[in-house]
């Protein structure tokens, strides 16, 4: 059995598995490289515990994890996860907000976006065929749960080539959500 921190983003028990990315680790995703170049690359931007209880190509499997985001911007761009569609496109998500505010950028396979505004309770359903990349907008950690389909994979190559349709930028403090110019 797996014990939750539901407001804190934490899971304890065995088998646990955890990613962190830091400056380092994201290269080209934020548009102004500059601004990533000139940042010490040890800064922490996401981390991700999640346990996969059934094996990864088990169709009809589901697994649960939680992703913290720190505050934080590059340049203009607030601090995001890397963003992917599934590798088997059909498979949909949840994602459940706790802490923090944010967005929740979607993107159908036609580049066309929309985005929904995450709050604590606020509860996200992600529709196969539809990347998704979440934004932290707010000035405390992002912290959000999310349930996907254990088969489903991450394809992290088309959203690394083509970007997504748009970028949060902070525009006089608030958010504004622009259409992208580049990847
Ligand atoms: C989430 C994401 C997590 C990190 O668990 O994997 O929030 O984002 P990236 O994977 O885009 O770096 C999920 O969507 N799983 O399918
Ligand atoms: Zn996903």
């Amino acid at each position: 059995m797996m014990e939750l921190d539901w407001l804190g983003g934490k899971i304890a028990g065995e088998g646990v598995l955890r990613l962190s990315k830091k400056i380092r680790d994201l290269e080209d995703v934020f548009e102004d490289h500059a601004a990533w170049t000139s940042m010490d690359p040890e800064t922490l931007v996401y981390s991700v515990e999640w346990t996969q209880p059934t094996a990864q190509d088990n169709e009809g499997g589901l697994f649960w994890g939680v992703t913290v985001i720190e505050p934080g911007r590059v340049g203009e761009e607030f601090f995001m996860t890397r963003g992917h569609f599934h590798a088997k496109r059909d498979r949909g998500e949840y994602y459940t907000a706790v802490q923090g505010t944010g967005m929740l950028l979607l993107m159908d396979e036609s580049r066309s976006g929309r985005w929904e505004q995450m709050t604590p309770g606020s509860l996200h359903y992600i529709p196969g065929h539809t990347a998704h990349r979440v934004v932290n907008t707010g000035q405390d950690p992002l912290i959000f749960w999310a349930c996907w389909a254990s088969d489903a994979g991450h394809d992290y190559g088309t959203i690394q080539r083509e970007g997504f349709s748009h970028r949060v930028i902070a525009s006089e403090g608030s958010p504004r959500l622009v259409p992208s110019t580049q990847p």
